[in-house]
């Protein structure tokens, strides 16, 4: 049932058979199991779902291997949609689709060359936007970001990560007063001004949880952190992405919620 009265938009993009051709930055290639990333993918929309999201599937794109991480094509805001141009040259034909979508509801920005920048490194707490400078994310996409954002009245800071993918690989937010966080892949000090919840040391990867409105969609895989995070009373609903993780996917990777 939903939390509150917010139409909320998901939007997804189903697994590509040729997800085990992903980019990947930090992890060792594994196998991945095409049918149990799909079905792990399916199950994470019907929890969508439940929380009393639209679930909307992008055209899919099978010969994109990391389509189905549409986080990363777009962050939308109420006022504008940024279409992003991905830091990873495999993924930037993933855009297109994702803006024909977003047209329909909000003005649309772009990223344009050379800027780079990925939705996973933009976290948006409030009116408080943090971007994480990456591999995949760079000045000149972060300043792109901040103009487009301005007379929204938005602030952007850029962000050292290290470590790790994308920003929220290593922090993302749990209500708009409160972070989780791994203090090995950013500074603790930048989130000063929010309560702060560290993972557990045991699993460097649990910092990234997906917020819908006052709901929170959280790995299975973290059980630690999750303890620490129910502490606060933080209600989780969990789901299994351990395949896609393989791909260095995690929740918030799996859509793009907007305020429908
Ligand atoms: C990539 O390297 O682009 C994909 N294999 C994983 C992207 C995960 N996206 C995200 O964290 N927002």
């Amino acid at each position: 049932m939903p939390a509150d009265r917010t139409h909320w938009i998901a939007f997804t993009r189903e697994v590509s058979p040729h997800i085990a051709q992903c980019e990947l930055t930090h992890l060792a290639r594994m196998p991945i199991d095409f049918e149990t990333a799909r079905r792990q993918h399916h199950a994470y929309e019907q929890l969508l779902e439940s929380l009393g999201c639209e679930v909307r599937r992008v055209a899919s794109a099978p010969d994109h291997p990391d389509a189905v991480f549409i986080e990363d094509t777009a962050v939308v805001f109420d006022e504008i949609a940024v279409i992003t141009r991905p830091g990873a040259e495999s993924r930037r034909a993933e855009t297109s689709s994702v803006e024909a979508v977003l047209t329909a509801l909000r003005p649309i920005v772009r990223i344009e060359a050379p800027g780079t920048l990925d939705g996973g490194d933009v976290l948006a707490v409030a009116r408080s936007v943090y971007v994480g400078r990456t591999g995949r994310t760079n000045s000149e996409g972060i300043e792109q970001l901040r103009a487009a954002l301005a007379p929204c009245g938005y602030a952007v800071h850029g962000i050292d990560v290290t470590g790790c993918l994308h920003l929220k690989t290593a922090v993302t937010a749990v209500d708009d007063a409160t972070v989780l966080l791994n203090p090995g892949f950013v500074r603790t000090a930048m989130f000063a001004r929010y309560r702060v919840v560290e993972v557990d040391p045991s699993e460097p990867m649990a910092a990234n949880v997906l917020r819908i409105g006052n709901q929170l969609v959280y790995g299975a895989s973290y059980p630690r952190t999750r303890a620490r995070l129910e502490r606060l009373d933080c209600t989780l609903h969990t789901v299994d992405a351990s395949e896609l993780a393989k791909a260095e996917g995690a929740v918030t990777c799996c859509s793009l919620v907007v305020r429908g």
